[in-house]
Order: C-alpha cells, then structure tokens, then sequence
C-alpha cells in the first residue's frame, strides 16, 4: 500500500460514498486509489463548489463531506467553504495536495502554506509526515469534524508521502459516543425559572436543525404546550402542525414576531448559535434567556444568558419537560398573538403584480414544493423574505446560510441535496447576482443527471445592498448589472430554460419543470419595491404604533 491507498482504505472505512474536488498532479496517487475504491469522484468545476457541496453533505447528514483540491491555487479555493461549514457548524473534510516535503525538485513553485491558512478557518488543520500514521489521522479528523459544534477539518496529503510504500495497516474502527445529558442541578434550576415564567417562549436556533433532532424538539413542545418562533437556521427544526409556532426572526427586531418576543418574561433559546444574525436583541430590560445547547452560550453584548442547560440537547429536554410537563398553566399565554402575526406576514402573498413581488414567489414556491422538498436558498434579498415567509413542517427543508452569508453557495448545496434525495423536489433559488458566482455547477449537475430546478430572481442588481442603499439614504448607485439570457444560458449547458412572463406563470413553471426531471433553469422578474414598503416604512409605522422607538 502507499500512502494514498491508505488515505481511501480510512476514508471507505468511515462510510465515504463521494469526494468533490478539482485534483491537480499532487492528487494524482489520491485520484488513482480512488478509481479501484467504494468512493465516487465527482469533478466540480471549481473547488469553492467543491466544499459548499460537501458541507451541505454534512449538514444533512451529521457526517462529514469530503473535497479535495490541488495545493496553492486550488486549496485556496476552498477557504470560503471552509468558513462557511465553520461558521455554519457543518461537518466537513478538505484534502489538499502539496509539493513533496521530502525534497523540493520544484522549488516553491504553487507552494502556499495552507495549514497556516487554514487553522483560522477549521476545527483541526494537519499536514500528514508519514503514511503510518494515516489511519489514526482519519480517524481523529472524522471524530473532531462531527462532535459538537461540528466543523470543516483540513487535512494536507504531500505528494511524496502519497506516494510513499508503507505496510498494510487496518483503519482505527468507529464507535458511537453519547454525549453528556444535562446535570440534576442544571435541570432543577431550568425547571424553575420555567416554572415562574409568566410569557415563556421558546426559540429553536441553528442547532436545532441538526439531523435527528426534530422528533426530540417536537416533543419538547408538543408537551409543554409553549409556543415557540425560530431564527433563521433553526427553521423547520419543529414538525409542522403543532400550532405554536409564532414565526421566524429574519430581522433582529421590529418584525411582527418580535411583538411576541418584546412581550415575553422568559426564553428558553434551543441550539442557538450567535453566528446568526441576532434574532432578537437582549437589553437590560430585555426578557430571561435560558439557554439549552450541546455547548455552553457564547456571551455576546447581544446575548448573554440567565441561565444553562447544557448536554445533548434531546434528552436534555426530555428530563426538562419531565419535571415540567402539565404543571405551566402559562405555557400558551403568547399564543394569542400568534392569529394575527401570522396574517400579517401573509399579507398580499397573492398579489398579481409583474414583475412578481417577493411575497409571491415565496408563495408559489411553497404551492409546488411537498413537505419533505427541500429549497435551497443562495445569499441575497429574498433570502429575508423566504427565511420570514415560507413556512417549513420538516426539518432541513429550507436550507440557507445566516452564518458566514456568502453568496454562490445556493446551487452546489442543492446539488448536494439533489444527489442526497433524489425522489424529492429540490430546488436552488438564487439571485442573478449569486447565481452568477458559481453557475458553472450547471455542468455538474446536468453531468450527474439531477433531478434539480434552479429559479433565479432577476432584478439585474445586487438588490439586498442596493436595498440597504437605499434604506440609509444613499443615492442609488453602482449596484446594478446586466445577464445574460437565462434560458440560452441553460440550454448551453444541456439544461432547459424558461422565462417567467406573468404573474400567475411562476408555479406553472415551477411544476413543469419538476415534472419533465433534469435540470431546469427558470428565471423570474422580482420587483423589490416591497423591501422598503413593508421591511422598512410598514414595519417602522407599526413599532411606532406599539410605543417601540423607531
Ligand atoms: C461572496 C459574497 N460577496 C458579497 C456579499 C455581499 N452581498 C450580500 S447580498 C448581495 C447582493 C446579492 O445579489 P443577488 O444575488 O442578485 O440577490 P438579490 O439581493 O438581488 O436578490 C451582496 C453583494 C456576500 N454576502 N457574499
Ligand atoms: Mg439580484
């Protein structure tokens, strides 16, 4: 065996089923174990996709993605998506080549220190000296990318050591582990301040949606009765039809969920992660925070809590409703205003106007996606608008990124989630903007025959910064692009194409291109006017009328 051979025996020995990557020469032994391994190489056409889609991997499944990429140029292209899977606390492996550290025929030709790079960016950053120890490196990097808060791992391969004989040694096997449960003494002090909460509320923050944890949450409120709003990350994180979700927190404060959250005396904040953006804004003044989470809180100026309840998160919660359950005859008392925060945030979803408002194509999307369908959102303005109005009855089915809220990630995570669950509708909603910076994955997937629809919001503009343009009073400019022809675009790439032309043609569209499978690309006129009419004007008036300060 040589080094690399051991490097794919590791990786088949951790259940691997496909890399994604762009080799370079330094890869090659890698890419030549691989062709008579388990393992599927699925070439990207750049290495950032390469990472989005093997962090999306991981978040689906708790187990980590794996890339691959060459040393220097195209290592450095994984650097976005190592921090995205960092701040978004998704597991993942990057592989990387270099020149071979035993002799240096080509001098510093391509050489970038990437283990330096990369330390800020991952959980564990090393490069492999000896094929020896290979397996052990496996090993540890797949444990430290998985445990909580899971994270991007970067492992670097040098060329020679690929190379390099070594005997046959097996790969160190796996175990389960149980982490922690929360403390007695934690449980009672939880229990308590639950107990004396007049208005509690619960909030299901980005750890909520790790995978395996919805049936846990579900009956977490399911049997205390108290109603709860989400952040952006934790959507979905609670099964459907419970009738106490209040809303989701898209914006940090005035939306009409905050009526809820400004009116509670206690909130037990589930899995939340202060990579988000904050949902809501803690003052002196503000309610209790209890935080529950696999990890103690960390402290912010915007979130600092009362209390914790740290340990595996589900049972955890179990203990804690066991000495709570039927004794909080206050569990519902914010769930009078849930009526009408709901109905607000529905206003005017079926407007007929064109081009199509943001309300509506968040309704028609959700007319055409199943429960289970999965939509994948790229970074940009209606990513406020999905996170605020799109409603989620299953775990993971909106997936977005509040975390390092990079744009280009929209498509590759949709592939990802294409190839994850192919019976189910999977769609990538990105703007011309975003969708721009990694289109070329429209090979990928026409390539791997998804089953994928890709709708792109056109306003010819980066629009969300063209929106905070123009909320803070600055003239409009310097923000706005042209494209090119979308549909002859598709058709480029083997992909059909079509043109939303009417108000009602958006779900038509949506479900013609579902129904005739492979990769369809729509494009849709959005007017944006409606930010700043109900994000900003609308929203402002209604804080002022509630006696909020503006
Ligand atoms: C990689 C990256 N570059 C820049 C930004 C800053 N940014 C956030 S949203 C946005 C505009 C997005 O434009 P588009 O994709 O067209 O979506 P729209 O807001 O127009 O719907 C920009 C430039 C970012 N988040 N990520
Ligand atoms: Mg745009």
């Amino acid at each position: 065996m040589n080094g690399a051979e051991l490097l794919v025996s590791a990786m088949e020995n951790e259940g691997v089923q496909q890399i994604f990557g762009v080799p370079g020469e330094e890869n090659l032994d890698v890419v030549e174990a691989l062709r008579g391994s388990t393992i599927k190489l699925v070439v990207t056409r750049h290495e950032q996709a390469a990472a989005f889609m093997a962090a999306t991997h991981g978040r689906l499944r708790g187990r980590p993605g794996i890339c691959l990429s060459t040393l220097g140029p195209g290592a450095l292209n994984l650097t976005t998506g190592a921090a995205y899977a960092l701040l978004g606390a998704m597991p993942m492996i990057m592989i990387t080549g270099q020149k071979g550290i035993l002799s240096r025929k080509q001098a510093r030709f391509q050489v970038v220190d990437m283990v330096s790079t990369m330390t800020p960016l991952t959980k564990m950053a090393h490069q492999i000296v000896s094929p020896a120890t290979i397996p052990a490196i496996v090993r540890e990097a797949f444990r430290v990318a998985q445990q909580e808060r899971p994270g991007p791992v970067h492992l670097e391969l040098p060329e020679d050591i690929a190379a390099e004989a070594a005997p046959p040694i097996a790969p160190v096997p796996s175990h389960p582990i149980d982490p922690p449960v929360a403390p007695r003494a934690a449980l009672d002090r939880a229990a308590e301040l639950v107990l004396k909460a007049k208005r509690p509320l619960v909030m299901l923050g980005a750890a909520a949606s790790r995978p395996h944890l919805a049936d846990a949450l579900s009956n977490f409120v399911k049997r205390l009765q108290i109603p709860f709003f989400n952040t952006q990350m934790g959507k979905g994180s609670v099964a459907g039809g419970s009738g106490l979700y209040m809303g989701t927190a898209a914006l940090s404060e005035r939306d009409y969920v905050h009526w809820a959250i400004d009116r509670a005396d206690l909130i037990i904040a589930i899995g939340h992660d202060t990579v988000e953006k904050p949902p809501f804004i803690m003052g002196p003044d503000g309610p209790i925070v209890l935080h529950v989470g696999y990890l103690p809180a960390t402290v912010e100026e915007v979130y600092f809590p009362e209390a914790e309840l740290v340990g595996d998160v589900g049972p955890s919660l179990e203990l804690l409703a066991d000495r709570l359950e039927g004794r909080l005859p206050k569990a519902g008392a914010l769930l009078e205003l849930r009526g009408e925060i709901l109905a607000r945030i529905a206003d005017r979803a079926d407007e007929s106007r064109y081009p199509l408002t943001p309300q509506r194509i968040v309704h028609d999307v959700r007319q055409v996606i199943p429960e289970n369908g999965i939509v994948c959102l790229d970074n940009g303005m209606f990513k406020i608008w999905f996170a605020r109005n799109y409603r989620t009855r299953v775990a993971n089915t909106l997936l977005l990124d509040n975390a390092l809220a990079t744009m280009g990630a929209g498509l590759p995570s949709a592939i990802m989630a294409a190839m994850l669950y192919p019976t189910r509708r999977v769609l990538a909603v990105c703007g011309d903007g975003g969708f721009m910076m990694n289109s070329q994955e429209l090979e990928t997937a026409v390539r791997l025959g998804l089953d994928l629809v890709v709708l792109i919001l056109q306003d010819n503009a980066y629009g969300m910064i063209r929106w905070k343009q123009a909320a803070e009073g600055y003239p409009d400019f310097g923000m706005t692009f042209g494209n090119p022809d979308f549909v002859r675009y598709a058709a480029a790439y083997g992909a059909k194409g079509g043109r939303v032309e009417t108000a009602d043609g958006l779900a038509p569209a949506l479900e013609a291109g579902f129904a005739g499978g492979g990769v369809h690309l729509i494009s849709v006129p959005v007017d944006y006017s409606e930010n700043m009419r109900v994000l900003v004007d609308e929203l402002r008036a209604h804080a002022a009328k509630d006696g909020k300060q503006t």
